[in-house]
């Protein structure tokens, strides 16, 4: 480790030298010896109360009834002995933890090994950005932010290929100065998109067409005070005159300033500062995303609990684009856990952690329309909390990265199609099919309405034929899909362009890429959208306490992980007890069984599901299960089973298709059954689950007219043109059709096929 490192602690051991030889005293190190981590079970107000009387230093993030990790003194300790609220001892002795990682980064090496491999301090840290610029100068740029309080430079760097007037994007760490696997996430970050510029296409191009403005620190006095005096520092250094220290910089900016969520006492952990922008390093972030207007997206790294946060932190209302959030969360927790199996909750900041006021994400959001996250990062829990051990470095970096990328990516992408209901994969022939399409723009500056437009055809040689989008307004639209014969696929691509003329498409590079959709007589065997009741029966497991499945229009307005619409707008789903607050499952299985269907021929079971179980102690715990039966439910077979933890359990609906003949072992019987259950087993969690939109149906062409191949009423020289230019190529999309035998290849079987009914008109 550094000298630097040694000298601080020498100095903060005997208690006397500046460790920078500015004029400030070294405050004498402050310890923790056999100070715990406590997982508390809090269960009123009452015990919360008590609890914030015994020890201001919450672990995790969220304080309520429920589960909450504290850091309690041993006087705490006996206090909450003598309180009688339940506790189990998550860190014995938190100084222990503390001295060992100091040890560690004592040893020579820690700063010799691989840079990644341990904690940096404040001059390793611009070391390495300083290296960085060195090893590619035509990629990277310093970039002083700005001065810290006490002096120090909050440095950061400028990551971009050549050509200029690029969109940018922001990613930070280190308000919070214990929080230190937030300085080497941004770094690791910084290093990737350097040093794989080269061997990386994805980053290459990235690279050249972004922006990356990365600071690893904003908060530099409050993080060497970390790794001198005080590990579990939390703010900057602000001397209060009142014989306390530090503003808490997520809490001093100037988008809902002094609101929930932030104190107005100088010596809390969440003290907000005298003023909005109080602080020189909320100054000087400020002024910098004042002075690049071009940035579009950020993140504010911190840590832990493993959450991808989205505006609003200062209100529970949601944000204006609340969908996009929720889908762009989900993406990129998804991201997250693909590359190690670690879940990252993502949801609005003030509904899935706290409230609190006066956080950056609001001003960068609220103020600068910048599309803003705050991740926190590992570990999901109070053991080992802020002391993360230094082998999860590198695989914490490494799951972010993909996120990071995937926003940036997204961000700067001139505009964004978004489709509520999905892409059909299958509409129905010869009707008319309605997409809602969904039209954000991102760098494209304001689009023109008017130019929204729908391209369509059928076959592979025909032109496409061009359609206005019906403007719903705030960026919504309809597109209508025209009627497509049976068994033809429908290509398709949307267009929009901005005021300043330029058009931008969905696929990116369409029309060499379409959308494709095939057209099929759909034969519904059973639909329910549970707005009236069709025979489904509940049966609830022996210890249901709480949560039976429930049919109705949703009550709970989806606060507490329960769904606060259905899935299709019909209005009425199942869902686990309808009623406003505590409607989760308890102490048990509740199950939803369906009437008896006929599942004869080839047929698609689809449905949407919700289901959330992230929330509370006990989360990931529980699972959500899916079963079908083929003799009217005397036996059952798992079709799927949602969690315990991975995607899809912090609730979202989900539409599923599943094609009955796929699934191993089930007969397609007159006999069919669907069931769902959902429980609470093990440790109490808060479990929600939803049902809605369930269908039965099998596709097919009766009346067909296979060698009219782009279904325009007719077998004529067009047919011929689009069955020649598939001729050999069965695999290439759009041709599926034109091989009119369906023998799996288009042939000269097919093309004789044709001839023979050459001229002749379709029904
Ligand atoms: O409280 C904070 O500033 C962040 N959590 S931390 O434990 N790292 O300090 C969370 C900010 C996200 N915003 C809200 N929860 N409202
Ligand atoms: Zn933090």
């Amino acid at each position: 480790m550094s000298r630097r490192l040694i000298a601080v602690l020498v100095a903060a051991l005997i208690g006397a030298v500046s460790p920078i030889g500015v004029a400030q005293e070294v405050p004498p190190e402050i310890r923790y010896d056999n100070h715990k981590v406590v997982r508390t079970m809090l269960r009123s107000q009452a015990d919360v109360d008590m609890m914030l009387s015994i020890s201001h230093d919450h672990w995790s993030e969220s304080v309520g009834v429920g589960e909450v990790d504290f850091r309690v003194s041993p006087e705490g300790l006996a206090t909450l002995d003598a309180s009688g609220i339940p506790y189990v001892v998550l860190i014995e002795n938190v100084q222990q933890l503390i001295d060992t990682e100091r040890q560690r980064l004592l040893k020579e090496g820690a700063a010799t090994g691989p840079w990644f491999a341990d904690f940096k301090d404040y001059d390793a840290v611009n070391a390495q950005l300083n290296q960085l610029v060195a090893q590619r100068p035509d990629l990277a740029t310093l970039l002083t932010v700005g001065t810290s309080l006490e002096g120090r430079t909050i440095q950061g760097i400028r990551i971009t290929g050549p050509g200029r007037d690029k969109p940018a994007v922001f990613f930070n760490g280190c308000q919070h100065a214990r929080e230190w696997i937030a300085v080497m996430v941004p770094m690791y970050i910084a290093d990737r998109l350097v040093s794989d510029y080269d061997t990386d296409p994805v980053i290459q191009d990235l690279v050249d067409r972004v922006e990356f403005i990365i600071v690893p620190i904003v908060n530099p006095d409050g993080y060497v005070h970390t790794w001198g005096p005080d590990r579990l520092w939390r703010k900057n250094r602000r001397d209060n005159g009142d014989g306390t220290f530090g503003v808490d910089l997520n809490r001093n900016w100037d988008f809902g300033w002094g609101g929930a969520g932030s104190s107005g006492i100088t010596n809390s952990e969440t003290y907000r500062g005298t003023a909005p922008f109080s602080e020189p390093e909320t100054q000087a972030l400020r002024d910098l995303f004042l002075a690049n207007p071009q940035i579009v997206a950020t993140i504010d790294f911190h840590s832990y609990q493993q959450l991808v946060l989205s505006p609003w932190g200062y209100i529970f209302d949601l944000p204006p684009d609340a969908d996009l959030y929720d889908d762009l969360g989900g993406v990129m927790s998804d991201a997250i856990f693909a590359v190690h199996g670690f879940s990252y909750v993502h949801g609005p900041a003030s509904i899935v952690l706290y409230q609190a006021s006066g956080i950056s994400i609001d001003w960068t959001y609220g103020d600068r329309s910048i599309y803003s996250f705050t991740i926190e990062l590992r570990p999901d829990s109070g053991t080992p909390g802020f002391i993360l051990p230094p082998e999860q470095i590198i695989p914490t970096a490494q799951e972010n990265l993909p996120a990071v990328l995937y926003l940036a990516e997204w961000a700067t992408q001139g505009v964004q199609f978004t489709f509520p209901n999905g892409l059909p994969t299958v509409v129905e022939a010869n009707t008319p099919a309605i997409v809602p399409v969904d039209i954000t723009p991102t760098t494209s500056g304001p689009l023109a309405p008017a130019s929204a437009k729908l391209f369509a055809r059928t076959g592979v040689a025909a032109p496409f034929a061009e359609a206005p989008l019906s403007d719903l307004g705030g960026g919504s639209y309809e597109a209508t899909l025209p009627p497509t014969s049976c068994g033809s696929v429908l290509e398709f691509y949307f267009e929009v362009g901005s005021v300043k003329g330029i058009l931008y498409t969905s696929p990116d590079d369409a029309p060499s890429a379409v959308h494709q959709t095939d057209a099929f007589e759909i034969e519904t065997a059973f639909s329910d959208d549970f707005e009236t009741d069709l025979g489904w029966t509940v049966l609830n497991g022996a210890g249901l306490t709480d949560g039976a499945w429930d049919r109705g229009v949703p009550a709970g307005g989806g606060d507490r992980g329960d769904p606060p619409t259905d899935a299709d707008g019909s209005g009425s789903c199942y869902l686990t007890d309808n009623v406003d607050g505590n409607s989760d499952v308890d102490g048990g299985t509740t199950t939803l069984t369906s009437p008896i269907m006929d599942a004869t021929g080839d047929p698609t079971l689809s449905y949407s599901r919700w289901f959330h179980n992230s929330f509370g102690g006990g989360a990931f715990e529980d699972t959500f299960v899916v079963e079908v039966s083929d003799n009217g439910g005397l036996s059952w077979i798992i079709l799927e089973t949602v969690g315990p933890s991975g995607p899809e359990v912090s609730g979202g609906w989900f539409p599923m298709e599943f094609a009955l003949a796929d699934v191993p072992g089930l007969l397609l019987s007159t006999q069919f059954r669907v069931r769902f259950i959902a429980s609470d087993l093990g440790a109490g969690s808060v479990v929600e689950a939803g049902v809605d939109a369930v269908k039965l149906f099998r596709l097919g062409c009766t009346a067909t007219c296979p060698t009219d191949v782009n279904g325009d009423g007719s077998t004529n020289v067009l047919d011929l043109i689009d069955m020649l230019l598939c001729f050999g190529v069965p695999a290439v999309p759009g041709c599926e059709s034109q091989d009119v035998n369906g023998d799996g290849s288009v042939n000269v079987l097919d093309l004789i096929d044709m001839l023979l009914l050459f001229g002749t008109s379709c029904p």
